[in-house]
């Protein structure tokens, strides 16, 4: 498993599976609960979104850098490391920037999800969309929720919900404009169900944090953070980040014992991204994931995808890899991953 780039991980696993497993995998209700809009948007969605885009505002209107950007999308990114992965994100939001366009990228993105397959079952059963509001000058950080809202909507609740994001960039009067947002469609019984902190692991003060976190606890919504992504993130933070006491954490890969402790405790849901890890190089082999470690503890967790326009996965391709067998996959049996998915489904915020 050395040379993978793009979906490799994901789709050898697949390869692999006889038919019987890749039934079992298709039909068992699955939650995803840890996708990125912008990082979710299938590839040939983006491709026509930027071609309208080029037609409208003339053939140079994408700078050079967002092609780029693109190309790699396009041929499959090959990332030496996490920081190579944020830097795609301009290109992204350079398209994703009117009402109208987000309100498409949306639906491309629910419908990779939830709409049944070529199999008869959709990827996820149930969808935790998460996404930072982006103030551009065509929306407001308000319209950019409801817009991705009226799509979200479109699903009944128990399908899908939106998880509002918070960039460890911003300062604080715009993570509070989010929370207020997040908090006031809450209460007009728009489907906020949940916040969520994201972007580069090791940018911003988390001090900061506390009190946008706090607020959106008091109101309901339910709390995950990423952390421990990387191993430069410091211990000191990471038990700042858990005294905010999260129901659930993104990734978790470098927590040290007394962070692993608090999160026993606390039972909080790691969210587990296999493919996302591996190509991302936080964790080198399937065999040494940090998922191994919380099964073994019988810890909750929940399988998802994170970014499937650069990674290429699938949830699909994410339960194949603990399906298939070693080296290949976790060689796990139909008994243990009911039991994950299980897991998954139980720790929605509604
Ligand atoms: C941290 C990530 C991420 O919010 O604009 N994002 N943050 N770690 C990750 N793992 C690899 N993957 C995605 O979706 C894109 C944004 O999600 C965050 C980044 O901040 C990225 O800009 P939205 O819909």
């Amino acid at each position: 498993m050395s040379d993978h780039t793009v979906a490799g991980y994901a789709a050898e696993a697949l390869a692999s599976l006889a038919p019987s497993q890749l039934e079992f995998l298709q039909k068992l209700p699955k939650a995803e609960l840890h996708a990125h809009l912008n990082g979710s948007i299938p590839f040939p969605v983006l491709q026509q979104l930027a071609n309208e885009f080029q037609a409208q505002s003339g053939a140079d209107a994408l700078p050079d850098a967002v092609r780029a950007s693109l190309d790699r999308l396009r041929h499959g990114v090959v990332l030496n490391e996490i920081h190579d992965f944020f830097g795609l994100f301009p290109a992204i939001y350079a398209i994703t920037s009117t009402p109208a366009v987000l309100r498409r990228a949306t639906r491309a993105v629910l419908d990779f999800f939830l709409a049944e397959g070529k199999d008869g079952h959709p990827q996820a059963a149930y969808l935790e969309l998460r996404s930072t509001p982006r103030e551009t000058p065509a929306m407001t950080r308000r319209q950019y929720i409801e817009t991705v809202l009226d799509e979200l909507e479109q699903y009944p609740p128990e399908r899908a919900a939106l998880i509002v994001s918070l960039d460890r960039r911003m300062d604080y009067r715009t993570a509070a404009e989010c929370i207020e947002c997040a908090v006031s469609l809450k209460k007009e019984g728009r489907r906020v169900v949940g916040v969520d902190l994201c972007g580069d692991p090791t940018a911003g003060n988390m001090d900061e944090f506390a009190e946008h976190f706090r607020a959106a606890k008091a109101a309901g919504l339910g709390v995950t953070l990423h952390i421990a992504e990387t191993p430069d993130c410091p211990s000191p933070e990471t038990l700042r980040l858990l005294s905010y006491k999260p129901d659930r954490l993104g990734h978790a890969t470098f927590l040290d014992a007394a962070a692993k402790k608090i999160v026993h405790t606390d039972e909080m849901c790691i969210e587990i991204c296999l493919s996302s890890n591996l190509l991302c190089k936080t964790v080198p082999t399937l065999d040494a994931h940090h998922l191994r470690y919380y099964l073994g503890h019988d810890h909750p967790v929940a399988i998802c995808t994170d970014d499937i326009l650069p990674f290429r996965n699938s949830l699909l391709g994410e339960y194949a890899l603990l399906m298939a067998p070693p080296p290949i996959g976790l060689g796990l049996t139909e008994a243990e991953i009911e039991k994950i998915a299980k897991m998954g489904m139980e720790s929605r915020f509604r």
